[in-house]
């Protein structure tokens, strides 16, 4: 049968839409390329007992979009922690571009409220920030806050991008996002095109252990201009 030409119209909008960027305000926004690990877990974990816990989407995350150009700049990056002396692994490896689960691949950090700060070396405006803590069982890591600041020690200047501190044990503000399961697709926070040169992320401790790790953190952003 023959396609009905008043339907090409349709047609030309649809391969249009399907095989170019999508443009926002103006700019043209293209989803994100996140490389993800391999998943060492599948399903929806049911033992773990943790209040205000995010109930798992049990499918793909959604595409992020992101002004074309956007990448990673946070790969080989410079990193600081508040726990110089890692019980296991390096500092380095929180950006040294390995997300896999296995051991060898996390830094683990002592108990109690720690944080890493990475450092952009310049201003960025920043779409996205990606955390991979742990992934090799399911657990939730209590008291994730992440901040972006053009302040090296986050004394002034400071946008908080996620908050799931809910008794505010921190003392960094009350926060009202939800704790979450760890995943190989790491966990995606929506940095509303904030700017600033460094990243700090703050945990404390998880629903298996005392204990603070990393495997990755990804930040998502375009170099301010004129830097
Ligand atoms: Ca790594
Ligand atoms: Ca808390």
């Amino acid at each position: 049968m023959m396609l009905n030409k008043k339907y090409f119209p349709l047609v030309i909008i649809f391969s249009a839409l399907l095989f170019s960027t999508f443009l926002l305000n103006g700019q043209d926004l293209k989803p994100i390329d996140i490389k993800l690990p391999k998943p060492m877990f599948v399903g929806t974990p049911q033992n773990i007992k943790v209040p205000n816990l995010e109930k798992p989407l049990g499918r793909p995350r959604d595409p992020f979009l992101a002004p074309v150009g956007t990448a990673n700049v946070a790969l080989n990056k410079p990193v600081v922690a508040s726990d110089n002396y890692p019980v296991i692994g390096e500092v380095e490896q929180v950006t040294d571009g390995d997300k896999e689960a296995e051991d060898g691949s996390y830094v683990e950090f002592g108990p109690f409220l720690q944080h890493v700060t990475i450092d952009l070396q310049a201003e960025h405006t920043i779409f996205a920030v990606v955390i991979w803590h742990y992934h090799k069982q399911p657990c939730v890591y209590n008291d994730v806050i992440v901040q972006i600041s053009n302040d090296p020690a986050f004394k002034k200047d400071v946008k908080t991008i996620f908050n799931n501190d809910h008794d505010n044990s921190a003392k960094l503000g009350t926060g009202k996002d939800k704790n979450y399961v760890e995943t190989a697709e790491g966990k995606l926070i929506d940095a509303g095109g904030f700017q600033g040169r460094y990243v700090r992320c703050y945990s404390n401790g998880n629903s298996n252990s005392d204990l603070n790790h990393y495997i990755e953190v990804e930040v998502y952003g375009l170099a301010v201009k004129g830097e």
